[in-house]
């Protein structure tokens, strides 16, 4: 996801963590304001292209080998790169290195700031797909500007959803994380959806927790994504049929990713007690 997205996920999973998790992370991350998940959200994306950072820069996609829209699904054996590993990988050692109280506090804070971006990233359906890398190479049109299909579904329609976000992340951010978390609650997702989205969940297995939500999105690449192929989308308008059906697939996402990345952080930080 673009800024606003994984804002809005960490504003979600703050509205859920229990209040041991809140305190714990406070202190680890040093900010005791309700923004403390949310004012790391993005940091992972704002090293991936440093020096030192670049050995991260394959750490938020899995690129999985498949054929949209007849064959999706992800094999970790076979997609998740041998050297430079991908974001299944990347929340096993992240999980595993904020679970380690032998190392020194700033390495598990930095692990908290992966895990709280990965968990994001892992739910945008083109983070789990290989066709032209995530969508990147797919050029389209959406509401008249060119743009990419890994854009369009990163950002642009997260912020469409929510009438544009003015230039102010953090504000607009918190607001649909407000909206989303009341869905979660008592509206559209509280009845069986987010009981199921926490189905799988298992500390004690983070790459098969993680490539189930990998799974999870990639089927959405056959569904909602590219529902008729690569080819039938390059170079076309994504129009008001294509919108709708994707918008509330982003919607939908973001508010899971928020809700069980609460969950994980839960289960990380009471199983250290
Ligand atoms: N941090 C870290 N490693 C350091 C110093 C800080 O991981 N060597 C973390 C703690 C905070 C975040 O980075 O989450 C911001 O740190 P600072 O307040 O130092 O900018
Ligand atoms: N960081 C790091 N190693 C570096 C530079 C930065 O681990 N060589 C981490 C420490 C903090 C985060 O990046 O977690 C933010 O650092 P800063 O506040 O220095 O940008
Ligand atoms: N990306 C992806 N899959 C790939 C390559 C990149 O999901 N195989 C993502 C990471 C960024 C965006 O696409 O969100 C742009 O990546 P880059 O700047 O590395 O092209
Ligand atoms: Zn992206
Ligand atoms: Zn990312």
């Amino acid at each position: 996801w673009g800024g606003f997205g994984h804002i809005t996920v960490a504003y979600i999973a703050s509205n859920f963590v229990s209040d041991s998790t809140t305190s714990y992370l406070q202190a680890l991350l040093r900010n005791d304001t309700g923004d403390y998940l949310a004012g790391v959200a993005t940091w992972a994306d704002s090293i991936r292209y440093t020096k030192w950072g670049r050995f991260t820069s394959g750490f938020h996609f899995i690129d999985a080998h498949d054929n949209p829209p007849s064959y999706c699904g992800v094999d970790y054996d076979r997609d998740c790169k041998k050297e430079a590993g991908c974001v299944v990988s990347a929340l096993q050692n992240y999980t595993s290195q904020l679970l380690d109280t032998e190392l020194p506090l700033w390495r598990r804070a930095q692990a908290a700031k992966f895990v709280i971006h990965f968990v994001g990233d892992i739910h945008q359906p083109l983070h789990t797909e290989d066709v032209a890398r995530g969508g990147n190479g797919i050029h389209v049109t959406f509401e008249g500007k060119e743009l990419n299909l890994h854009h369009v579904w990163d950002t642009s329609i997260a912020e469409k959803l929510v009438g544009g976000i003015h230039r102010k992340p953090y504000p607009f951010a918190k607001k649909w994380a407000g909206e989303l978390t009341e869905e979660i609650k008592s509206g559209k997702y509280a009845a069986e959806s987010k009981a199921r989205w926490l189905r799988g969940t298992n500390i004690t297995d983070p790459i098969a927790t993680a490539l189930g939500w990998a799974v999870e999105g990639n089927a959405l690449v056959c569904t909602t994504v590219l529902p008729d192929g690569a080819e039938a989308i390059g170079g076309q308008e994504l129009g008001t049929d294509y919108y709708e059906k994707a918008a509330p697939v982003v919607e939908e996402q973001v508010a899971k990713a928020g809700y069980r990345l609460a969950a994980w952080l839960d289960l990380v930080i009471s199983s250290l007690k």
